[in-house]
């Protein structure tokens, strides 16, 4: 273990080697081991045999270079596969360590068994994450990009793809330093008044109110607001398909993905669970819920998908309110559209092939305010008309340039109790509250945008104090 100081925090920083697969565990081309550490060398210097060549000389001392050889036994001497071995020194590797990756044929008892023997020579096994919280906490990454690293890794769809890169290249890190910069700065001037009152009356808060109010409160509320969109974005739409039984909700759910996913029956009630899938509409994932339909009952497995239902819908950012134009507009259509009128909704109005040209469906005049599309399930007919419902809706209003600074739901916790802090701070200036009720707030915001990019250790305030202020007098 390690201790590296920092401010009044300590992080303690773990010395061992570790070693995990880092490709999934299966059948396939390659599969990557990853080592990590000061002693990746040695160990692979004991369990690799490089291929002749006449440079061998500065083996293993060059970083970003690739050897062809063989992993052997270290006991029998046997080679145990044909490998290419990657070399990428401190600091210039992912983790600031020394690293070495081991490309090596993908099968799960191969990479069991090397993995094994990278072990028995002095590696342990990497926790989840391990190799991102090394790259932290050397200094490589901040929070919010290693984060994003996670993003990349379950993105959806390209365009949680782009936001998650930008937050790799620090995008939202260099927003978030930028203001830290201003509230330190004021921090300065406070804590300089408060500990130097004879210096007090040169310190003026009257230009910082300004930049409080159009800067800071403002680069605030964007990003908070920011993060609805990203959210969308990052984790789908949430779109739950509701109605009456019998009224095509399944059919609705077959033919927006394009397969026969639910089954569909002349029976009502034939839909009893939950079935999600994922659809992508403009390149925004969407998350629909197929559920059991919303009626009085007695029937108890009925009973419970109602409920289930309830929760869906609950939970949704749009709501599917699928009604049966080939049916009166009847009671449980009713209640059901009282029950969910207040939530973001798209009325279906599905089997319109059934439709006599003289047809007239009697509707309550409320639901005429809602967006309405005609549609027949059953021949796939007004789906693409849906879709550009759905995105009118949600989609229409994301502005995509600003996409470069989603805070994630942490980041964004964190944001808020920084804003409510400095309302606080911006108050408490106007109405000449002593500068130490003000430092608390305004320490506080501090604290709260350091832990968004993770810096736990605050500045050496006393030092900028010394070097900005002329207190030596
Ligand atoms: N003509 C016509 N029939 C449809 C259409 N959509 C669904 N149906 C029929 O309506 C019946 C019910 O369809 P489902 O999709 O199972 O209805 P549901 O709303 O999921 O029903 P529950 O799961 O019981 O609540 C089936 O016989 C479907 O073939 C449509 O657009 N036109
Ligand atoms: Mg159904």
């Amino acid at each position: 273990m390690g201790r590296f100081e920092s401010g009044s925090y300590v992080l303690i920083m773990d010395n061992d080697t570790i070693a995990a697969i880092s490709t999934p565990v299966g059948i396939g081309g390659i599969g990557i081991i990853k080592i990590s550490g000061k002693n990746a060398k040695n160990i692979v210097s004991l369990i690799f045999r490089k291929s002749k060549s006449k440079n061998t000389k500065r083996f293993l001392e060059e970083s970003h270079k690739v050897y062809h050889g063989h992993i052997v036994d270290p006991d029998s001497k046997k080679a145990i596969d044909e490998v290419l071995l990657t070399v990428m020194l401190a600091p210039h590797s992912y983790t600031g360590e020394d690293v070495v990756e081991i490309n090596v044929h993908s099968g799960i008892f191969l990479l069991k068994t090397i993995l094994n023997i990278v072990l028995t020579k002095g590696a342990r096994i990497a926790e989840p994450g391990e190799f991102t919280k090394r790259a932290f906490i050397n200094g490589r990454i901040d929070l919010t990009q290693a984060e994003a690293i996670i993003d990349i890794i379950n993105a959806k769809s390209i365009k949680a793809l782009e936001i998650a890169n930008a937050q790799v290249d620090g995008e939202l890190r260099n927003h978030v330093e930028k203001t830290l910069n201003i509230l330190n700065n004021i921090f300065v001037k406070i804590e300089a008044a408060i500990d130097f009152p004879d210096a007090e009356e040169c310190v003026s808060l009257e230009a910082d109110i300004i930049i409080i109010e159009n800067v800071v409160i403002n680069k605030l509320n964007e990003l908070i607001s920011g993060y609805n969109e990203g959210h969308v974005i990052r984790e789908g739409i949430k779109l739950v398909i509701a109605g009456r039984p019998n009224v095509g909700k399944s059919s609705l759910m077959n033919s927006l993905l394009q397969k026969e996913r639910a089954i569909v029956t002349s029976i009502p009630g034939t839909t009893r669970d939950v079935i999600e899938e994922t659809i992508i509409i403009s390149g925004i994932p969407a998350i629909i819920s197929d559920t059991a339909g919303l009626h009085d009952t007695i029937d108890p497995v009925e009973s419970i998908g109602i409920k289930k239902a309830r929760e869906q819908i609950n939970n949704s950012d749009v709501i599917l309110f699928v009604i049966d134009a080939s049916s009166s507009f009847n009671e449980d259509d009713r209640r059901l559209f009282e029950s969910i009128k207040n939530k973001l909704l798209i009325v279906v109005y599905n089997k319109i092939d059934l439709l006599t040209e003289n047809h007239s469906f009697e509707i309550c005049e409320e639901i005429k305010k809602y967006p309405m599309v005609k549609v027949s399930s059953l021949y796939n007919t007004g789906m693409d008309c849906l879709k550009e419902n759905i995105k009118e809706i949600v989609i229409k209003d994301i502005d995509y340039s600003r996409l470069d600074i989603v805070p994630n739901l942490r980041q964004k916790i964190a944001l808020e109790k920084c804003l409510e802090n400095m309302v606080l701070v911006s108050k408490g200036i106007k109405d000449m509250l002593p500068y130490e009720l003000i430092s608390i707030d305004l320490a506080e915001a501090i604290e709260s945008l350091n832990q968004v990019v993770g810096n736990m250790a605050k500045p050496d305030l006393l030092d900028q104090i010394f070097s900005r202020f002329c207190i030596g007098k």
